[in-house]
């Protein structure tokens, strides 16, 4: 009886060899419903970025041409013997740290293949090392019930038709043939998907030269000879995923998206590089999650076949923290309570996960949903929750010894479908003024990234700015209401350029000063005889440049500031 792997590619097979199939039959090029629902349930996948480079260090692909001298580069195959692979070992790490998926460069921007590849000899059957890594790690992730998929790169800079070769694509050849280039791309990627599938996902990456058409006709070849692949943003086209890198993506719920990322700061092997401590590992992955996107989390394996032990155990040390909290992980969706500097959510069914990061400092967290819509609560990782209604919402904590440094996880049942509740912010500032309208009379270059907005989002990374030699400015809110202010923090950037300022309130039409003071400097705390209103405003009168301002939160009289 043939399993579904044998069966795949026996089909393939077949219909290439027998029905002549024209591997260019058009095809749907929207991504099977199901497969794009497991992949988004996978949620955290493994991704390996291996190579003859690593015997040197530097950075694959962008060194060649950079670093390395080309002539050399291009030869380093020929020394590559990582007598040390051992690919099972590679699965066991996999599975250790609780990744779903793995997805392992199969040919980076320097051309060099790790498969036994038909379409060129600069592969690792030539190299010393003679195995086939690509067969080895299918084979080995698929017995761990790890599903495989493969990075391909779109550019190929050591190909004689690409267009563009080293340094980076920065030089562009005198003679060169896109559409024979793009024929041995599409076959290679066929001898992927035929004979190392069914995959996962095929990972393209930086399609130079491809336009739209090109990459939309290439996810339409794959998606002909493997219906239910996953393809990324990354052949020209807008394939199925996007794919922000080294960040993490914004809260989205309508096009799915997978964050890559490198565990230390190379994609390949470096020594020595410098490696992200657990708790920005797993903060990373819970912030991913919680914006309703997938995590692919890098490793750079040794010349020679291991991944640096001092990565395994990173990697462990994720995975047992993973395992003890995976049910909010996998086969989740972000939300409903937006990632910040609080912390991060997700849901399933009944459940809403909360990974509570930062605690208010006077205590509990505010909910901005009716108690009556939650029937439970526990602490993931033990002891006991506190939750009660409150006239802004459900408050709800945690006695300080049972807190976790990494993140708190609270187990909520609610009685709706916790995927429909409306995602919403979470304030843990308790400033009145958390997510409320601003407006402001400068925007440094009218950027998103500087709106007044950003001083009301409770989030210490982001903050207004203003332009270059502005010597006044003023940031209004709109509290929505009146509401009784007593008192407010600033929290000025550390240039401290402001000389003087106001706190106004509008009365009767009219700006009054509520405070006024000289300096603001970091997170200046002022209290004041409480006053009545709806709109405020910073007034900057006096600034020796730009003002910028990282948060400024409004306290109604019975919070302290
Ligand atoms: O240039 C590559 C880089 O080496 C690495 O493979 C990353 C992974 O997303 N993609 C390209 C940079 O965007």
């Amino acid at each position: 009886m043939l399993n579904r792997n044998q069966l795949f590619r026996s089909v393939c097979l077949l219909s290439s060899i027998c029905f002549c199939v024209p591997w260019t039959v058009q095809a749907a090029s929207q991504p099977d419903p199901a497969a794009m629902r497991q992949w988004q349930d996978r949620r955290f996948g493994l991704f390996i970025h291996w190579g003859p480079v690593s015997l040197t260090g530097k950075e694959i692909g962008w060194a060649r041409g950079q670093e390395i001298p080309i002539e050399e580069y291009d030869q380093l195959y020929k020394k590559f013997n990582p007598t040390r692979f051992d690919a099972d070992q590679w699965a066991q790490v996999a599975s250790d740290t609780g990744v779903k998926y793995v997805v392992l460069t199969t040919k980076h921007h320097d051309g060099f293949c790790l498969w036994d590849t038909r379409q060129t000899d600069y592969n690792i059957m030539n190299a010393s090392f003679g195995r086939d890594v690509v067969k080895e790690l299918a084979a080995a992730c698929r017995k761990k019930g790890i599903a495989f998929g493969t990075y391909y790169s779109t550019c190929d800079w050591h190909h004689p038709d690409f267009p563009l070769t080293s340094p980076g694509g920065s030089v562009r050849r005198e003679t060169h043939n896109l559409n024979r280039y793009t024929d041995y791309l599409k076959a290679q990627v066929k001898e992927l998907l035929v004979n190392y599938g069914p995959l996962s996902v095929l990972w393209f990456d930086v399609p130079q030269e491809f336009d739209t058409a090109r990459g939309q006709a290439l996810i339409d070849f794959v998606r002909a000879v493997q219906p239910d692949i996953i393809i990324n943003n990354r052949t020209g086209a807008e394939g199925d995923y996007s794919t922000p890198e080294q960040r993490i993506g914004g809260f989205d719920r309508q096009r799915p998206w997978e964050t890559c990322m490198t565990l230390c700061r190379q994609w390949a092997w470096k020594p020595e590089d410098a490696m992200k401590p657990l708790k920005e590992c797993i903060r990373t992955l819970l912030y991913t999650v919680g914006g309703d996107g997938n995590l692919l989390f890098n490793v750079g394996p040794m010349p020679d076949g291991r991944i640096e032990p001092r990565q395994v155990e990173r990697l462990q040390e994720m995975g047992r923290w993973v395992k003890r909290y995976g049910d909010g992980i996998y086969g989740t969706r972000g939300g409903p309570f937006l990632p910040g500097p609080w912390g991060a959510s997700t849901c399933r069914d009944d459940k809403i996960y909360l990974y509570v990061m930062n605690w208010p400092e006077n205590g509990s967290l505010r909910l901005p949903v009716p108690m009556k819509d939650i029937t439970g609560a526990k602490v993931l990782s033990g002891g006991s929750v506190d939750i009660r209604q409150t006239d802004e919402g459900v408050a709800i904590n945690v006695p300080e010894k049972n807190r976790d440094e990494i993140a708190t996880v609270i187990e909520l049942t609610v009685a709706a479908k916790a995927f429909e509740i409306r995602p919403c912010s979470i304030c843990i500032s308790q400033s009145a003024a958390f997510g409320k309208n601003a407006t402001a009379s400068d925007v440094y270059r009218n950027s998103d990234e500087y709106t007044p907005a950003r001083a009301l989002d409770d989030d210490p990374d982001t903050r207004w700015a203003t332009n270059a030699s502005v010597t006044s400015a003023w940031l209004q809110i709109d509290l929505g209401s009146e509401k009784t202010i007593g008192g407010a923090m600033i929290d000025e950037h550390d240039w401290n350029r402001i000389k003087k300022f106001e706190l106004q309130y509008m009365d009767d039409l009219k700006w009054k000063t509520a405070y006024a003071g000289t300096a603001v400097g970091s997170q200046r705390r002022i209290t004041f005889q409480p006053v009545r209103a709806q709109l405020f405003r910073l007034s900057i009168l006096d600034s020796s440049d730009g003002p910028t301002i990282w948060e400024v939160h409004l306290f109604e009289e019975n919070h302290k500031p």
